[in-house]
């Protein structure tokens, strides 16, 4: 699609920017700018879908703040050289391992941020970093955010990975808690336009409720919609599994485990007991679980205003216990598992939690990775396995982890620090050195992560649309960086990222006895190399004995790159397929565990906190269209308005405390002066802060013109839900003040 008048051409590629993956159509200058970018109709997923900041893509490659080659900060006065990639990994190779060699392995600590479940780098040479480094202080965002689904999947299905996804178009009935996809277009269930699929729901007479302590853009488009008290889901989720029993309603249709079990830890939480806690009538509470067990089809699902909160994970094992106990788990318009295309990690032993514990405070591990609660403590507290080392991609957990003014003030402490980072911002100032990606048109795209959560089966490769010059690809830098990191330099004449990926595909291949069919394998190089292998091997794939059957598949006799290759616009892999169980579970019973004893164990501390004494505000967080977490605030275009960083609180609130347009609200970690903008949208006593703001410290101008403040100056992270170590970010108490 090139116009050969003026050089521009119009190139397809998926947006890496939220969980919604929506084809896109991004029309280039003959310079290689971004000039256009339009939604892809011809995608059979996204259908054209596209929001403000898929919109804005080509914003980022323009920002005069991005970074452009590798950064080197002096750290005697504080400034920053730009340097050659060469010098870059030089200095990490001679600093770096020298931390581990003198003070252990245990030292030397890293942080995956958000973005890395977004791109081709992050999913398949992050590995390769962590066992270069190979320390158990392992740290990301996924403790920040959806642990809790992952541990409660991990424990009733055998695999963290195993998460159930709300067939969305085709339930009766869906119960949302603690999401507001309207404005974050959807997570752990990739649905590209969710609005338009949710109005679908509606008008096919499906019925939608929305449990949620703001009245959401969300919950106005619902059927119906539900305050309840910030961090009290768990109460309200027992009480319709009370009331699924007390009734006779329950129907298990799959084969589980620990029935009874459930029973007798619902017992004491009937409607009655927990409507108070929840601020949700229990006369709801019930008729709530009588709609679910009466629609022809239901699922219930909740997203991080759920997953953030004391009790995560009981949280969302009771999610999937009511998807279970009303027949809908894994069956048509409930509660079922994708079937992703490439092939994914194996695992042949069930999911165990706790294996080792953090040094400090003796959390347990949960996916080999410590809660980002704790990294502050591991590198102030001193004594052997101190962390003295860090480096970080993607991610900026000043401003996203709990009490992340403090860890701020613990990287300053660190002897080294490296970040593979786009921008110089709160978190990467600390770094000693920082290596940029390329720009987004430069890396190749597969969902590797996302697709897996998929509420349509589906697969969409995107090559490169701009070659790379002379700018490495952010697989590059990452090999490059685990050999650095470990001490060692390329060998001469050797391509590092080639090296890997042979190392892998000859594992691979090795394992499924197809070493032999090595040449076979296409590519321009070996990163699609192992992508086709991946698709190869998945179950649509062409050396899958036993291919999944697909339109599009079949003139190869099954999935591989070259599907992928010929159809840009991304292929359909039909809808959601029911009965994937018992395959898909990893548990040692081969049966569904309702109730693992490590949730159960648990539910004696959401028992003694029934009758706790409420704290008058408790503040939640909420997220914004036009912001990304905290990472985006740098595109004037998506900045101001409606995306500013305000206090929401009910008026009622304002005048108890007498207040005006700004107020100090305190918490046991922090304080800030933030302004206020009261509505009626919100639950009185609740207060509502996003976060990701709070740019103060950034080199990027527009970002600190809009700085706001930083959310996570107030969250505790003394505090995490117990069995996953997650953040809690929902539900803290606070106290206002006027400013
Ligand atoms: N525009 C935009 N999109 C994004 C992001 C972004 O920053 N901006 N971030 C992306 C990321 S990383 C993620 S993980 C997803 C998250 O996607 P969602 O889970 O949909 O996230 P939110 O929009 O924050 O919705 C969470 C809701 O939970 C509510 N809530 C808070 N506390 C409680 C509680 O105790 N109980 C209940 N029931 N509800 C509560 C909040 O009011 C809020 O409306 O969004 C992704 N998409
Ligand atoms: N109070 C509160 N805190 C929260 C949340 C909340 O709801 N409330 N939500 C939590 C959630 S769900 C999440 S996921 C975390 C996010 O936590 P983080 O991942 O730590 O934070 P982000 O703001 O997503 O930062 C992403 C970083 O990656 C960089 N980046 C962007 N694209 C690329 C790329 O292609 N390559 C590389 N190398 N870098 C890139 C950006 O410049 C930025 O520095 O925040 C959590 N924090
Ligand atoms: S909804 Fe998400 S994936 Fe779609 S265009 Fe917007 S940011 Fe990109
Ligand atoms: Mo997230």
């Amino acid at each position: 699609m090139t116009d050969v008048t003026d050089g521009r051409r119009t190139l397809l590629r998926t947006c890496p920017l939220c969980e919604a993956v929506c084809g896109l159509e991004i029309t280039l200058d003959r310079d290689d700018h971004v000039v256009g970018v339009r939604g892809d109709r011809q995608d059979p997923f996204s259908h054209g879908f596209l929001c403000p900041k898929g919109a804005s893509l080509g914003h980022l490659d323009e920002d005069p703040d991005r970074l452009t080659a590798p950064m080197i900060r002096n750290r005697a006065d504080d400034t920053w050289r730009t340097a050659s990639w060469q010098a870059a990994f030089d200095l990490i190779a001679e600093r770096f391992p020298a931390v581990a060699a003198e003070h252990g392995r245990g030292a030397t600590a890293l942080y995956l941020g958000n973005p890395n479940a977004h791109t081709v780098a992050g999913a398949l040479y992050l590995p390769v970093l962590i066992r270069a480094l190979s320390t158990r202080n392992l740290y990301s965002a996924s403790t920040a955010d959806q642990m809790p689904k992952q541990v409660a999947s991990g424990l009733m299905f055998g695999d963290p990975l195993t998460v159930a996804v709300p067939d969305l178009d085709r339930t009766d009935y869906l119960l949302m808690l603690g999401a507001n996809p309207l404005e974050s277009n959807g997570s752990l269930c990739t649905a590209p336009d969710y609005p338009g699929r949710l109005k679908a729901l509606r008008k096919r007479g499906g019925r939608l409720v929305v449990v949620d302590p703001r009245r959401t853009r969300t919950a106005k488009a619902a059927d119906e919609h539900l305050f309840i008290r910030p961090g009290s889901d768990a109460y309200l989720l027992f009480g319709i599994v009370h009331t699924l029993f007390a009734e006779n309603l329950a129907d298990v249709r799959v084969a589980a485990d620990g029935l009874d079990e459930v029973r007798a830890a619902a017992a004491d939480f009937s409607p009655e007991v927990v409507a108070g806690r929840t601020g949700v009538p229990a006369e709801t509470i019930a008729r709530l679980a009588r709609e679910l067990a009466a629609a022809p089809t239901a699922a219930v699902y909740a997203r991080i205003g759920t997953c953030t909160a004391e009790f995560g994970t009981v949280t969302q094992w009771l999610v999937d216990v009511i998807n279970a106990l009303t027949g809908n788990l894994d069956s048509v318009g409930g509660a079922m598992f994708a079937t992703p295309a490439a092939l994914g990690i194996v695992r042949s032993r069930p999911f165990r939690l706790g294996r080792w514990t953090s040094r400090v405070r003796e959390l347990p591990e949960a996916m080999g990775e410590f809660p980002i609660a704790t990294l502050a403590d591991e590198i102030t507290t001193p004594g052997e396995g101190q962390v003295r080392a860090l480096i970080t991609v993607a991610g900026n957990p000043v401003l996203s982890a709990p009490s992340g003014t403090r860890l701020g003030a613990a990287l300053a402490e660190l002897d080294f620090m490296v970040s593979v980072d786009r921008y110089l911002n709160e978190t990467t100032r600390h770094a000693d050195v920082i290596l940029p990606p390329p720009r987004t048109v430069q890396s190749p795209h597969y969902d590797f992560a996302l697709l897996q959560f998929a509420v349509h089966n589906y697969a969409r490769y995107s090559r490169p649309l701009v070659p790379l010059g002379d700018h490495p690809a952010e697989a590059e830098i990452l090999a490059r960086l685990a050999l650095a990191a470990s001490g060692q330099q390329p060998e001469p004449g050797r391509d590092p990222l080639a090296a890997v990926d042979e190392l892998v595909i000859a594992g691979t291949l090795h394992k499924a006895g197809l070493l032999e069919r090595r040449p076979e394998l296409q590519g321009e190089n070996s990163i699609e190399q192992r992508i086709d292998m991946m698709l190869r091997l998945g179950p649509y794939g062409q050396w899958n004995p036993q291919p999944l059957p697909n339109a599009a598949t079949e003139p190869h006799g099954g999935m591989n790159l070259q599907v992928l290759l010929d159809n840009p616009h991304g292929v359909d892999l039909g809808a959601l397929v029911p009965g994937r169980l018992p395959d898909v579970l990893r548990t040692a019973s081969q049966r569904v565990e309702l109730a693992p004893p490590e949730l159960l164990a648990d539910v004696a501390r959401l028992r003694a906190r029934l009758t706790d004494a409420a704290p008058e505000l408790l503040l939640i967080g909420r997220r914004q269209l036009r912001s990304n977490n905290s990472w985006m605030h740098n595109i004037s275009t998506l900045v101001g308005g409606s995306n500013t960083c305000t206090l929401h609180i009910h008026p009622d609130d304002v005048a108890r405390l007498g207040l005006s347009d700004l107020a100090v609200v305190k918490s046991a970690a922090g304080a800030v002066t933030v302004p206020l903008e009261p509505t009626e949208e919100i639950m009185p006593g609740v207060v509502s802060l996003p976060h990701g703001w709070g740019h103060t410290d950034s080199t990027q101008t527009v970002a600190r013109a809009h700085a706001g403040v930083n959310a996570n100056a107030l969250t505790d992270d003394s505090l995490v839900d117990a069995p996953s170590g997650n953040a809690v970010f929902n539900g803290v108490p606070v106290t206002l003040a006027p400013a």
